[in-house]
């Protein structure tokens, strides 16, 4: 029998997907050892690597691993691997794409709930006995009066603004190119959406080419009255100018699930009352988790069965009929 393929864990992999992919291959994770013990021994060996995003993939990891042919990522945005270098060493890199699209449109809009109408801050009200010391909570801003924008509308963006609709108010978005078919308003710009909504959510992936999309303009042209919802990548938000215009009354209010630095959050965002934080917590059921690690599964199955990538990303495209390991 010949040798079990060996790859690489890194990043926190969910246990139950290193259980699985032990049935048929050496699992080397992070989990259990670190990546400096593991790699003098075995990095020459590693055919297969998987990753959760929290340890980035970069080109040095990836020319330490001379055989690496697949890369599997948990998560849809894989902005913490360096695609270009793995395409340049044949490597295919693949994600989680669709299987968690419900879920993060209904966390997106909870979110945006939460946030215009203060739920948390409420929920801490009453649980410091406000409400019979103090009587009712202040009142809240509304979503009734406002015109909600996307930035972003890829396979997510879509699937929330679906949901948006039920709500009854205006939706604009913002994307690289208009999409056909759609009965939202479109803008050319970033700053063009943030102008026109009182809501602004973000969902473009991360990435050098939307490294601080939404910086101090941006937030300037959402204006006093605006809200935003960052569900995307922290480094899609330039954070000191959103900290600024969070202080200054700039803009109303944010919902964020993701920061520059996670797990670190800013001080300054802790201490702000205008703010829901969470912590990265979009995709984060046992439902759609199980989903996600599913996928990972299935496609280091089929890569080392000699059948292709399920869902390589569009950087390092399949070509079916490919000769693969
Ligand atoms: C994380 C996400 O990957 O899919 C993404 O891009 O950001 C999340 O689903 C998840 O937290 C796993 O680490």
């Amino acid at each position: 029998m010949s040798a079990r393929p060996k790859i690489l864990s890194i990043g926190n992999m969910e246990p139950r997907v290193e259980d699985e992919l032990a049935r048929d291959f050496e699992i080397f994770s992070t989990n259990k050892q670190p990546l400096e013990e593991i790699m003098p021994a075995h990095a020459a060996e590693i055919t297969g690597l998987i990753t959760r995003g929290r340890m980035r993939t970069d080109a040095r990891l990836i020319a330490e691993l001379p055989r690496l042919q697949l890369i599997a990522n948990y998560g849809v945005g894989y902005d913490s691997i360096d695609c270009a270098a793995a395409a340049s060493r044949g490597v295919v890199v693949t994600n989680t794409p669709d299987v968690l699209n419900d879920e993060m449109a209904d966390f997106t809009v909870g979110l945006m709930l939460a946030t215009i109408r203060e739920i948390p801050q409420s929920d801490a009200y009453l649980r410091a006995g406000n409400w019979e010391r103090s009587g009712a909570f202040p009142l809240t801003a509304s979503l009734r009066d406002r015109k909600i924008g996307i930035a972003g509308l890829g396979r997510i963006g879509q699937v929330i603004a679906r949901r948006l609709q039920a709500f009854e108010r205006p939706i604009a978005y913002y994307a690289r190119t208009p999409r056909d078919g759609l009965p939202y308003e479109y803008h050319s710009s970033l700053e063009a959406l943030a102008e026109a909504v009182d809501v602004l959510i973000v969902v473009l992936p991360g990435g050098s080419a939307t490294h601080h999309a939404v910086n101090g303009q941006v937030l300037k042209k959402l204006g006093p009255n605006g809200i935003l919802v960052n569900v995307a990548r922290g480094s899609v938000a330039d954070e000191e100018a959103l900290i600024a215009a969070l202080r200054d009354g700039t803009i109303l209010g944010a919902g964020l699930d993701v920061f520059a630095h996670e797990p670190s959050v800013p001080q300054a965002l802790r201490e702000m009352k205008n703010v829901v934080l969470t912590p990265h917590v979009g995709t984060g059921t046992h439902h759609t988790r199980r989903l996600m690690g599913n996928l990972v599964i299935d496609n280091v199955r089929a890569w080392f069965a000699g059948k292709g990538p399920v869902t390589p990303v569009s950087e390092t495209p399949w070509e079916v009929g490919a000769n693969v390991a």
